[in-house]
């Protein structure tokens, strides 16, 4: 938790930083692929017990600081009526996309922590097994849950949702607002139930203009962390974000994490040192042989320059085809040549 406190300085220097994977419980796991044989992925986030079992046995196989609850960022949505189903190979569906002022007036008012009660509770099964180790609690920061519910899936030019953004400002603004306010109501929940610090994933911001970050969606992201910072540490998320870096600053998390396209002495001098930065080795690496990671390894350590608010991670989630051994021999390197 050392990492997260602003009070840690430069003089306070010691030891390899805190690391952990994002979507360090997944398909690389043969002990994930085996559970997730008798179980669907969304059954599998709504039992508690077991999404406990695959958030726990990631910490204990990677031998990592933290825990990232199992779940997902779409959950929400489905909670909203979307009607969330993942189709072999092709990601997740959305029978019922919002692409107007109606669909956005029609989403129902629904006690959004009630109804995921559910990932609570695995909070709180990993919190009782993990003991000292932090969970991670998140949720998708509004704009890439909005880009999804908007597309009716995954997108790689999101131009459904920026020509909603253009086009109907007040059912986009009507949406966003929804969605902060769900994901407030979420994440409090889940801070209540033992969450240490929350991660919100703006995967897809990198997207957008600054013009348009600072028009659409900086005003949702600023409500969000200062409802979130009196009850915990926050980590905000995103990838292709060079040029937004200041501006998701002045959001207000305590945090930013930074992807592989940056430098991440460049990142941090953007971010200000005053702030945690966590990052950001490319995953691809992981698929190499060991002297590459180390050597890749070394270099975002450099760059971190001993800092003590630096958080160890890859730049985006861990790929399907990561060998395990691999993933572990980062842990043991970083602490290694942290130490
Ligand atoms: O078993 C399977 O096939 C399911 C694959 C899978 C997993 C393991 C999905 C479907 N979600 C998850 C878990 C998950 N998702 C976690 C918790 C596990 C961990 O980190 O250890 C987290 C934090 C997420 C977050 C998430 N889901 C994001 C943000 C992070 C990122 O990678 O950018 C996003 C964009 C999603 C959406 C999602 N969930 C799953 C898929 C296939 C997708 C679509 C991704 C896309 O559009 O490219």
């Amino acid at each position: 938790m050392r990492a997260l406190r602003p009070e840690s300085t430069a003089e306070q220097k010691s030891g390899p930083p805190p690391i952990w994977l994002m979507r360090q419980a997944g398909r690389y796991q043969k002990e994930y692929r085996e559970i997730r044989e008798k179980v669907s992925f969304l059954e599998l986030c709504h039992r508690p017990e077991l999404a406990a079992e695959v958030t726990v046995f990631a910490v204990r196989q990677l031998e990592v600081d933290a825990a990232i609850i199992f779940a997902d960022i779409l959950l929400i949505l489905d909670e909203l009526g979307l009607e969330l189903r993942f189709e072999e190979n092709h990601g997740p569906v959305f029978d019922k996309p919002v692409r107007s002022l109606a669909d956005v007036d029609a989403l129902p008012q629904v006690p959004m922590a009630e109804r995921l009660a559910y990932v609570g509770k695995a909070i709180e099964i990993a919190v009782k097994e993990l003991g000292s180790t932090p969970v991670i609690g998140f949720a998708g920061a509004p704009f890439t849950v909005a880009s999804y519910a908007i597309e009716g899936g995954s997108s790689r030019n999101f131009t459904k949702t920026k020509r909603f953004m253009y086009e109907e400002p007040v059912a986009f603004e009507g949406l966003m607002t929804r969605l902060t306010d769900a994901t407030i109501d979420y994440l409090k929940m889940q801070i209540a139930c033992g969450a240490s610090c929350v991660q919100l994933f703006d995967s897809w911001v990198g997207c957008l203009s600054p013009f348009d970050f600072d028009t659409f969606i900086a005003p949702h992201m600023k409500r969000l962390f200062a409802s979130v910072a009196p009850l915990s540490p926050s980590i905000y998320f995103g990838t292709t974000t060079a040029g937004l870096l200041e501006r998701m600053t002045a959001t207000g998390p305590d945090i930013i994490g930074v992807d592989w396209r940056m430098d991440l002495d460049t990142a941090w001098s953007l971010i200000g040192h005053d702030r945690g930065i966590q990052g950001n080795l490319d995953p691809v690496v992981l698929l190499s042989d060991r002297a590459t990671i180390k050597t890749h390894a070394a270099r975002v350590l450099e760059q971190a320059g001993g800092r003590p608010r630096h958080i160890f991670n890859l730049g985006h989630g861990i790929l399907p085809q990561t060998p395990v051994d691999n993933a572990r021999y980062l842990v043991e390197i970083v602490r290694e040549l942290g130490a």
